[in-house]
């Protein structure tokens, strides 16, 4: 055995450059070729590997110290047989003209302490076609030009890290570029590309989580942080479970579903004239008819005729379902929930009215069931009754569309000769792009805008 003094190559134009990562300690036992330090300049990083495999007596650099030339890394304990790196490359980066072989061959007795240089391996940002793990000592043995640090850096903006922390970002699969650093000069260190991962692995576990950046926002700033109550006063009201558990649904849909929201208007003259009619005529009798009642009517005949979207996509499969649920969204004081009203297919406009008015009436009492909200085909969602023109309602999930209504208004309309005071119901379809595509959405929404003006169609 031998102990020998490891020492910091010719590194070029790396003169008193910092020590970033020290990658081994005492007691290691190490190959040759494994990375002992890195060192950093203000152009590029660069990795010094062991010349020899061996065991680490001592460290002589710590994190922040400058090297250059011929500084003092460590000392290593050999055996003779030297467990010797190969030659590197061009032969550029060993100081001393022989290799490192040669130089434990040469017989160093046992105790003795033996001078020598390691090879540098240099990184100027990501290189990906040569895995960091080939490179060292490999691929680039001697350190690129100040020059050449330039250009590569000029070419793509790589972040700022380290070659071993690349190696850690590639074998975890993490895109650098997504991670912010905390080291010096924003230079990501191992502690940021673990954090990075705990924090994607825990957004991916916790599908409640709304607050910040949630999984598929990963890599963007973090959320920004305000002390509210230095720029005046507040209330802290905690989210009730239904908004905290809707939320989480909403933003999933939102962020996993590429909308695309239709608009269109309904002449609902007749129609509405029609269910103030029935109204009139069957007070005191139950259930009022509502403007809900019918549009659930109307976009049960539409699915029919289209059925691409009563259906959920299933991987690579669009599964066509031959039953119409259609839930509606009802606001309460608690948050926004969906009722289903099941085989709206076999029941009339009546009944249709009857049991939303009860199901909005348990939703409101905070007494639906699971069961009450589950199977859906088809959703709408109606303003109606508050106000507004259109909007852009989300896909209830893993349903592809839902129908969003405003409030109708009296509107002049061109007959071809003259302009008629209309009821115009504004109409907003959102669908899911991947499963419909435009051109059926606007004709959904044409067919259901039909329907709406002339409801004898829905017998069709
Ligand atoms: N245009 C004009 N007026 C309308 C209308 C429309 N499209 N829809 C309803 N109205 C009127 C009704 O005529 C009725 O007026 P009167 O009291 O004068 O008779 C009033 O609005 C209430 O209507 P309604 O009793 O039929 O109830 P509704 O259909 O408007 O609402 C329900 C039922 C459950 C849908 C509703 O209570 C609700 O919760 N709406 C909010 C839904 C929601 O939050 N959607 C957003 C989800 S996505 O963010």
């Amino acid at each position: 055995m031998a102990t020998i003094e490891v020492k910091v190559p010719d590194i070029g134009e790396f003169r008193d450059v910092e020590v970033i990562e020290v990658l081994v300690k005492p007691g290691d036992r190490i190959a040759p070729e494994q990375s002992l330090i890195t060192v950093e300049s203000d152009k590029a990083s660069m990795e010094i590997p062991a010349p020899l495999g061996g065991v680490v007596v001592a460290m002589k650099v710590a994190l922040g110290d400058k090297v250059s030339r011929g500084s003092l890394l460590m000392d290593l304990e050999v055996s003779e047989a030297g467990e010797a790196a190969p030659p590197p490359a061009g032969g550029a980066a060993v100081a001393g003209g022989s290799a490192p072989a040669d130089a434990v061959a040469a017989g160093a007795p046992a105790g003795a302490r033996v001078a020598f240089d390691a090879a540098p391996a240099a990184d100027v940002g990501e290189a990906p076609a040569v895995p960091a793990a080939d490179a060292v000592g490999r691929s680039v043995a001697a350190p690129l030009p100040a020059g050449a640090a330039d250009a590569a850096s000029d070419a793509v903006v790589q972040p700022h890290a380290s070659p071993s922390v690349r190696r850690f970002a590639r074998e975890l699969g993490v895109d650098l570029s997504r991670v912010r650093g905390s080291g010096p000069k924003q230079r990501i260190l191992h502690d940021d590309v673990r954090a990075w991962v705990k924090a994607l692995a825990a957004r991916a576990d916790d599908p409640g989580s709304t607050g910040g950046a949630p999984g598929v926002l990963a890599g963007l700033p973090p959320w920004p942080q305000v002390d509210f109550a230095k720029f005046g006063p507040v209330e802290a009201r905690p989210l009730s479970r239904i908004r905290k558990l809707s939320a989480a649904n909403l933003h999933r849909n939102w962020v996993a579903i590429p909308h695309v929201s239709q608009h269109e208007d309904a002449d609902v003259t007749d129609l509405e004239s029609l269910r103030t009619q029935l109204n009139r005529e069957n007070e005191g009798e139950g259930a009022k008819l509502t403007m809900l009642a019918f549009l659930v009517k109307a976009c049960v005949s539409a699915l029919k005729k289209f059925p691409e979207f009563n259906a959920s996509l299933d991987g690579d499969t669009l599964v066509l379902k031959r039953y119409y649920h259609v839930g509606f969204a009802a606001d309460t004081p608690n948050g926004l929930v969906v009722p289903v009203i099941r085989d709206a297919d076999r029941k009339g406009v009546l009944e249709i009215a009857r049991e939303s008015a009860e199901l909005a009436a348990k939703a409101r009492a905070g007494k639906l069931m699971p069961s009450d909200m589950q199977g859906g085909t088809f959703s709408i969602s109606s303003l109606g009754g508050i106000g507004g023109t259109y909007f852009t309602p989300i896909i209830n999930a893993p349903e592809v569309a839902i129908l969003g209504v405003c409030r109708a208004a009296r509107r002049p309309v061109w007959d071809g000769s003259s302009f008629q005071p209309r009821l115009v119901l504004p109409m907003s379809l959102s669908y899911d792009h991947r499963v419909i595509d435009g051109a059926a959405a606007a004709r959904f929404n044409a067919w259901l805008a039909q329907l709406l003006a002339d409801f004898r169609r829905a017998m069709l």
